[in-house]
């Protein structure tokens, strides 16, 4: 939904189609499936988000055909909200008034394959930390829909399960001490940094769009330093519309120092390549040659890292960004 009109949606998945085959055209490791247990994924996944949440949306898709069999053919999209002095203790009967409690936008559409792909997708994220926590130095999970907008109870900017936190939990629960998580998406990862916002084992880092003036609009600015034993364990970096890379590099810099003043053992990247300069609804310029130096200085830091894919919409672009990042990390 987007100027009150239906607009197909950018977030789609050709994209991840299009990573694959760049990844098959370049040698950079083993390409897996992901072949995750139901079992296995329940158990990270539970320990992010709210099972009344999940269980929504599990079902959601049922609950909206049933509703009436025409909707087969439409998404289903949120109409009303808890907004402030309203309540989201209560679970409302009504599909619509739960779409609204557990999500805060109408970008993104729940569709037919939507809890599949977003569970399984999960999976494949899990999946990669537990070759981390096997003693392989990285891992990139190549999942569709993206995760990072997503909080403990809401979905929102395309996300439905935050990927990037629930490898970083599977971490976590494999015994690693300190997860920093860099967040280099465009949009500010809103979900990623509440989910931790109140703790000291995981530093969230985020470079994006100033919030001001780019969506997610209502977090991300540099003041959010964390909550209760978090604080000091959250940065957020907003630049302006229209940063170039030298800037970008310099806060990229900056966030590995920060990273590395913590004390991180492993490093999860949110790899969202909507940076890139002709992406269609994002405001940076890095360029595809830039990437490959962001691989480089990402290799730097010297931590085992699980990437996890996020936005990047710039279709005949995206396979080239990802793996130039990707490549000269491996080499590096
Ligand atoms: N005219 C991620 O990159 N606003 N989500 C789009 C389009 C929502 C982005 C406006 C952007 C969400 C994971
Ligand atoms: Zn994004």
């Amino acid at each position: 939904m987007f100027r009150g009109e239906m607009v197909p949606c950018f977030e789609v998945a050709a994209r991840a189609d299009h990573i694959l085959a760049e990844l098959n055209k370049r040698s950079l490791g083993s390409i897996q499936i992901a072949e995750m247990t139901d079992d296995v994924i329940a158990q990270a996944v539970t320990k992010v988000h709210a099972e009344r949440y999940l269980d929504f949306i599990q079902h959601a898709w049922q609950e909206w055909i049933a509703l009436d069999p025409a909707n087969s053919k439409r998404d289903a999209l949120p109409s009303v909200w808890p907004t402030r002095t309203l309540r989201s203790d209560k679970l409302p009967q009504n599909f619509a008034a739960r779409m609204g409690l557990f999500s805060f936008d109408t970008g993104t559409p729940l569709t037919a394959g939507t809890w599949t792909a977003a569970w399984y997708g999960a999976g494949c994220a899990i999946r990669c930390a537990e070759a981390i926590l096997d003693g392989h130095r990285s891992a990139f999970a190549l999942t569709r829909p993206p995760g990072h907008h997503a909080g403990h109870d809401f979905f929102g900017g395309y996300c439905f399960i935050n990927n990037a936190a629930v490898a970083t939990q599977r971490l976590r629960d494999g015994g690693i001490e300190k997860v920093a998580i860099l967040d280099i998406d465009y949009h500010h990862g809103n979900g990623t940094q509440a989910i931790f916002y109140d703790r000291a084992d995981v530093f969230f880092v985020s470079i994006h769009g100033d919030p001001t003036t780019e969506y997610p609009f209502f977090l991300g600015y540099a003041d959010e330093k964390g909550i209760g034993s978090g604080v000091g364990y959250n940065l957020n970096i907003p630049l302006p519309r229209g940063t170039e890379y030298p800037q970008w590099r310099s806060a990229l810099l900056r966030s590995l120092d920060a990273i590395a003043s913590f004390g991180a053992q492993a490093l999860v990247i949110s790899l969202g390549l909507d940076t890139y300069e002709a992406d269609p609804i994002s405001g940076f310029r890095l360029r595809s040659e830039d990437y490959a130096q962001v691989g480089e200085i990402l290799k730097s830091a010297n931590l085992p890292t699980v990437f996890v894919m996020e936005g990047g919409y710039a279709l005949e672009a995206i396979g080239l960004n990802t793996v130039n990042l990707l490549e000269s990390f491996h080499n590096a």
